[in-house]
Protein backbone atom coordinates (compact mmCIF):
# COMPACT_ATOMS: atom_id res chain seq x y z
CA UNK A 1 0.00 0.00 0.00
CA UNK A 2 1.84 3.21 -0.99
CA UNK A 3 1.71 5.49 2.11
CA UNK A 4 -0.20 8.57 0.54
CA UNK A 5 -1.71 10.92 2.90
CA UNK A 6 -4.45 13.12 2.20
CA UNK A 7 -1.70 16.49 2.38
CA UNK A 8 -0.29 14.78 -0.53
CA UNK A 9 -2.87 14.48 -2.56
CA UNK A 10 -4.40 17.91 -2.14
CA UNK A 11 -0.68 19.18 -3.26
CA UNK A 12 -0.80 17.00 -6.50
CA UNK A 13 -4.92 17.49 -7.20
CA UNK A 14 -5.65 19.49 -10.48
CA UNK A 15 -8.73 20.06 -9.10
CA UNK A 16 -10.71 22.33 -6.35
CA UNK A 17 -13.38 19.86 -5.15
CA UNK A 18 -10.57 17.82 -4.10
CA UNK A 19 -8.78 20.34 -2.32
CA UNK A 20 -11.94 21.28 -0.66
CA UNK A 21 -12.61 17.54 0.54
CA UNK A 22 -9.27 17.32 1.78
CA UNK A 23 -9.82 20.60 3.89
CA UNK A 24 -13.10 19.37 5.52
CA UNK A 25 -11.22 15.96 6.26
CA UNK A 26 -8.73 17.19 7.69
CA UNK A 27 -10.49 19.72 9.69
CA UNK A 28 -13.44 17.25 11.18
CA UNK A 29 -10.99 14.37 10.92
CA UNK A 30 -12.86 12.27 9.25
CA UNK A 31 -12.71 9.96 6.09
CA UNK A 32 -16.57 9.01 6.46
CA UNK A 33 -18.84 9.19 3.68
CA UNK A 34 -22.28 8.31 4.42
CA UNK A 35 -24.69 6.78 1.89
CA UNK A 36 -27.88 7.87 2.94
CA UNK A 37 -30.37 5.49 1.38
CA UNK A 38 -33.43 6.19 2.61
CA UNK A 39 -36.59 7.13 0.96
CA UNK A 40 -38.29 10.19 1.70
CA UNK A 41 -37.06 13.63 2.18
CA UNK A 42 -37.87 13.82 5.93
CA UNK A 43 -35.46 10.49 6.67
CA UNK A 44 -33.03 11.84 4.53
CA UNK A 45 -32.80 15.65 6.66
CA UNK A 46 -32.81 13.75 9.74
CA UNK A 47 -30.45 11.64 9.30
CA UNK A 48 -28.06 14.84 7.16
CA UNK A 49 -28.73 16.38 10.78
CA UNK A 50 -27.63 13.85 12.89
CA UNK A 51 -24.54 12.19 11.08
CA UNK A 52 -23.66 15.55 9.81
CA UNK A 53 -20.72 16.30 12.35
CA UNK A 54 -19.29 13.23 11.68
CA UNK A 55 -18.59 13.01 7.91
CA UNK A 56 -17.06 14.82 5.03
CA UNK A 57 -19.78 13.46 2.60
CA UNK A 58 -23.03 12.99 2.28
CA UNK A 59 -23.87 10.60 -0.46
CA UNK A 60 -27.34 10.27 -2.01
CA UNK A 61 -29.58 8.50 -4.59
CA UNK A 62 -32.03 11.04 -5.23
CA UNK A 63 -33.98 9.06 -7.91
CA UNK A 64 -35.15 7.08 -4.94
CA UNK A 65 -36.70 9.55 -3.13
CA UNK A 66 -40.49 9.24 -3.49
CA UNK A 67 -41.11 13.13 -2.82
CA UNK A 68 -37.82 14.53 -4.27
CA UNK A 69 -38.25 18.56 -4.97
CA UNK A 70 -36.12 21.70 -4.80
CA UNK A 71 -37.20 22.03 -1.37
CA UNK A 72 -35.09 19.36 -0.36
CA UNK A 73 -32.09 20.37 -1.90
CA UNK A 74 -32.08 23.98 -0.73
CA UNK A 75 -32.40 22.13 3.61
CA UNK A 76 -29.42 19.74 2.38
CA UNK A 77 -27.23 22.37 1.13
CA UNK A 78 -27.44 24.86 4.65
CA UNK A 79 -27.04 21.39 6.10
CA UNK A 80 -23.93 21.03 4.57
CA UNK A 81 -22.80 24.68 4.86
CA UNK A 82 -23.68 24.18 8.87
CA UNK A 83 -21.62 20.83 9.14
CA UNK A 84 -19.30 21.73 6.73
CA UNK A 85 -19.77 18.22 4.56
CA UNK A 86 -20.11 17.77 0.64
CA UNK A 87 -23.24 16.87 -1.35
CA UNK A 88 -22.39 13.91 -3.20
CA UNK A 89 -24.86 12.26 -5.85
CA UNK A 90 -24.33 9.08 -6.70
CA UNK A 91 -25.96 8.67 -10.51
CA UNK A 92 -23.40 6.33 -11.91
CA UNK A 93 -24.08 7.98 -15.33
CA UNK A 94 -23.02 5.14 -17.76
CA UNK A 95 -24.49 6.00 -21.47
CA UNK A 96 -23.53 7.77 -24.53
CA UNK A 97 -22.13 11.21 -23.98
CA UNK A 98 -25.32 13.03 -25.54
CA UNK A 99 -27.61 11.52 -22.94
CA UNK A 100 -25.23 11.40 -19.48
CA UNK A 101 -25.15 15.58 -20.42
CA UNK A 102 -29.14 15.68 -20.98
CA UNK A 103 -29.10 13.55 -17.18
CA UNK A 104 -26.83 15.57 -15.58
CA UNK A 105 -28.75 19.09 -15.85
CA UNK A 106 -32.81 17.88 -16.22
CA UNK A 107 -35.16 19.27 -14.21
CA UNK A 108 -36.46 17.17 -11.73
CA UNK A 109 -33.05 16.53 -10.12
CA UNK A 110 -30.70 19.16 -11.71
CA UNK A 111 -27.58 17.29 -10.44
CA UNK A 112 -25.40 19.92 -12.05
CA UNK A 113 -26.77 22.78 -9.80
CA UNK A 114 -26.03 21.33 -6.66
CA UNK A 115 -24.02 18.08 -6.20
CA UNK A 116 -20.26 18.89 -5.27
CA UNK A 117 -19.47 14.85 -6.28
CA UNK A 118 -20.99 12.53 -9.16
CA UNK A 119 -20.36 9.07 -10.60
CA UNK A 120 -19.71 7.83 -13.67
CA UNK A 121 -19.17 4.53 -15.40
CA UNK A 122 -16.73 4.40 -18.09
CA UNK A 123 -18.54 1.15 -19.85
CA UNK A 124 -18.94 3.32 -22.69
CA UNK A 125 -15.29 4.38 -23.01
CA UNK A 126 -13.80 8.11 -21.96
CA UNK A 127 -16.35 9.97 -24.01
CA UNK A 128 -18.61 9.94 -21.02
CA UNK A 129 -16.89 11.83 -18.84
CA UNK A 130 -16.00 14.11 -21.65
CA UNK A 131 -18.83 14.98 -22.00
CA UNK A 132 -19.92 15.30 -17.97
CA UNK A 133 -16.50 17.17 -18.29
CA UNK A 134 -17.90 20.14 -20.01
CA UNK A 135 -20.58 21.00 -17.56
CA UNK A 136 -18.42 19.99 -14.47
CA UNK A 137 -15.79 22.33 -14.65
CA UNK A 138 -18.26 25.45 -15.35
CA UNK A 139 -20.28 24.18 -12.18
CA UNK A 140 -17.58 22.86 -10.41
CA UNK A 141 -18.93 19.58 -9.81
CA UNK A 142 -16.17 16.98 -9.50
CA UNK A 143 -16.23 13.14 -10.98
CA UNK A 144 -15.53 9.83 -9.29
CA UNK A 145 -14.74 7.06 -12.10
CA UNK A 146 -16.72 3.69 -10.85
CA UNK A 147 -13.72 1.53 -11.78
CA UNK A 148 -14.42 -1.44 -9.86
CA UNK A 149 -17.52 -2.81 -8.05
CA UNK A 150 -18.19 -4.57 -4.59
CA UNK A 151 -20.48 -7.15 -5.49
CA UNK A 152 -19.70 -10.88 -5.49
CA UNK A 153 -20.38 -11.17 -9.04
CA UNK A 154 -19.70 -8.16 -10.53
CA UNK A 155 -18.39 -7.65 -14.33
CA UNK A 156 -15.29 -5.06 -13.50
CA UNK A 157 -12.52 -7.48 -14.06
CA UNK A 158 -9.26 -6.47 -13.24
CA UNK A 159 -8.81 -5.32 -17.23
CA UNK A 160 -11.89 -3.39 -16.83
CA UNK A 161 -10.60 -1.67 -13.48
CA UNK A 162 -7.15 -1.06 -14.95
CA UNK A 163 -8.91 0.69 -17.87
CA UNK A 164 -11.30 2.90 -15.78
CA UNK A 165 -8.05 3.76 -13.89
CA UNK A 166 -6.31 4.78 -17.04
CA UNK A 167 -9.38 6.89 -17.94
CA UNK A 168 -9.16 9.06 -14.65
CA UNK A 169 -5.52 9.54 -14.65
CA UNK A 170 -6.20 11.47 -18.21
CA UNK A 171 -8.99 13.56 -16.63
CA UNK A 172 -7.47 14.69 -13.58
CA UNK A 173 -8.66 18.25 -14.16
CA UNK A 174 -11.80 17.17 -13.67
CA UNK A 175 -11.97 13.94 -12.06
CA UNK A 176 -11.49 13.76 -7.79
CA UNK A 177 -10.81 9.82 -7.40
CA UNK A 178 -11.99 6.71 -8.08
CA UNK A 179 -14.72 3.83 -6.28
CA UNK A 180 -13.11 0.70 -6.13
CA UNK A 181 -12.29 -2.10 -4.13
CA UNK A 182 -8.46 -3.00 -3.88
CA UNK A 183 -7.03 -0.71 -6.48
CA UNK A 184 -5.88 2.90 -6.32
CA UNK A 185 -4.68 5.36 -8.90
CA UNK A 186 -1.04 5.58 -9.46
CA UNK A 187 -0.89 9.08 -9.70
CA UNK A 188 -1.12 11.06 -6.11
CA UNK A 189 -3.69 12.80 -6.78
CA UNK A 190 -6.88 11.26 -7.11
CA UNK A 191 -8.73 9.59 -4.12
CA UNK A 192 -10.10 6.02 -3.76
CA UNK A 193 -13.91 5.71 -2.46
CA UNK A 194 -15.12 2.53 -1.33
CA UNK A 195 -18.12 1.29 -0.68
CA UNK A 196 -18.95 -2.11 0.91
CA UNK A 197 -17.97 -1.55 4.35
CA UNK A 198 -19.46 -2.32 7.88
CA UNK A 199 -18.14 -3.02 11.14
CA UNK A 200 -20.07 -6.84 11.14
CA UNK A 201 -18.59 -7.52 7.67
CA UNK A 202 -20.65 -9.87 5.85
CA UNK A 203 -22.90 -9.58 3.00
CA UNK A 204 -26.52 -9.08 2.01
CA UNK A 205 -28.76 -11.18 0.17
CA UNK A 206 -28.35 -9.50 -3.05
CA UNK A 207 -24.68 -9.52 -4.05
CA UNK A 208 -23.94 -6.60 -1.61
CA UNK A 209 -19.88 -7.79 0.10
CA UNK A 210 -18.89 -5.70 3.48
CA UNK A 211 -15.45 -5.16 4.63
CA UNK A 212 -14.36 -3.66 8.11
CA UNK A 213 -13.10 -0.33 8.15
CA UNK A 214 -9.80 -1.00 9.81
CA UNK A 215 -8.64 -3.59 6.62
CA UNK A 216 -9.49 -1.35 3.89
CA UNK A 217 -7.97 1.86 5.28
CA UNK A 218 -4.91 -0.39 6.23
CA UNK A 219 -4.26 -2.96 4.05
CA UNK A 220 -6.29 -1.62 0.68
CA UNK A 221 -5.07 1.75 1.43
CA UNK A 222 -8.36 3.64 0.90
CA UNK A 223 -8.92 7.03 1.15
CA UNK A 224 -12.59 7.30 1.97
CA UNK A 225 -15.02 4.97 3.10
CA UNK A 226 -18.83 4.80 2.00
CA UNK A 227 -20.90 3.33 4.27
CA UNK A 228 -24.54 2.95 4.54
CA UNK A 229 -26.72 0.38 6.16
CA UNK A 230 -24.23 0.38 8.47
CA UNK A 231 -25.33 3.43 10.13
CA UNK A 232 -28.77 4.53 8.85
CA UNK A 233 -30.29 0.90 9.78
CA UNK A 234 -28.53 1.45 13.68
CA UNK A 235 -31.12 3.05 16.16
CA UNK A 236 -28.74 5.74 16.90
CA UNK A 237 -27.13 6.63 13.42
CA UNK A 238 -25.26 9.80 15.01
CA UNK A 239 -23.68 7.46 17.58
CA UNK A 240 -22.55 5.02 14.56
CA UNK A 241 -21.35 7.58 12.51
CA UNK A 242 -19.17 8.92 15.26
CA UNK A 243 -18.02 5.10 15.46
CA UNK A 244 -17.16 4.32 12.00
CA UNK A 245 -15.52 8.84 12.02
CA UNK A 246 -13.18 7.09 15.26
CA UNK A 247 -12.50 3.58 13.44
CA UNK A 248 -11.42 5.12 9.89
CA UNK A 249 -9.58 7.82 11.23
CA UNK A 250 -7.34 6.16 13.49
CA UNK A 251 -6.48 2.84 10.95
CA UNK A 252 -5.95 5.98 8.04
CA UNK A 253 -3.55 7.54 10.89
CA UNK A 254 -2.00 4.12 11.31
CA UNK A 255 -0.57 3.79 7.87
CA UNK A 256 0.36 6.46 7.79
N1 LIG B 1 -22.11 1.32 -4.13
C1 LIG B 1 -21.84 0.02 -3.74
N2 LIG B 1 -20.90 -0.69 -4.45
C2 LIG B 1 -20.27 -0.16 -5.51
C3 LIG B 1 -20.58 1.15 -5.88
N3 LIG B 1 -21.49 1.84 -5.18
O1 LIG B 1 -22.40 -0.51 -2.76
O2 LIG B 1 -19.40 -0.83 -6.10
C4 LIG B 1 -23.07 2.20 -3.40
C5 LIG B 1 -24.51 1.73 -3.41
C6 LIG B 1 -25.02 2.18 -2.06
C7 LIG B 1 -23.79 2.22 -1.17
O3 LIG B 1 -25.18 2.35 -4.49
O4 LIG B 1 -25.53 3.51 -2.15
O5 LIG B 1 -22.67 2.31 -2.03
C8 LIG B 1 -23.58 1.01 -0.27
O6 LIG B 1 -24.61 0.89 0.67
P1 LIG B 1 -24.55 -0.16 1.88
O7 LIG B 1 -23.44 0.29 2.78
O8 LIG B 1 -25.90 0.01 2.53
O9 LIG B 1 -24.35 -1.53 1.32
Amino acid sequence: VPRLNYSTIKVNTQNGVTKRLIDIMEQKQTNLCCSADVGTKAKLLQLAQEVGPYIAVLKTHMDSIEDFDQELVIELQALAKRHNFLLFEDRKFADIGHIVQQQFKAAPYCIADWADLITVHVVAGASSVDALKQIALQKNVGLIVVAQMSTVDTLTSREYMKKALAIAQDQQEVVVGVVSQNKRPRDAGLLMFTPGIKLGGGSDNLGQQYNHPTEAFEKRGIDLMIVGRGIYQDEQPAQKAAEYRKVGWEAYLKRL
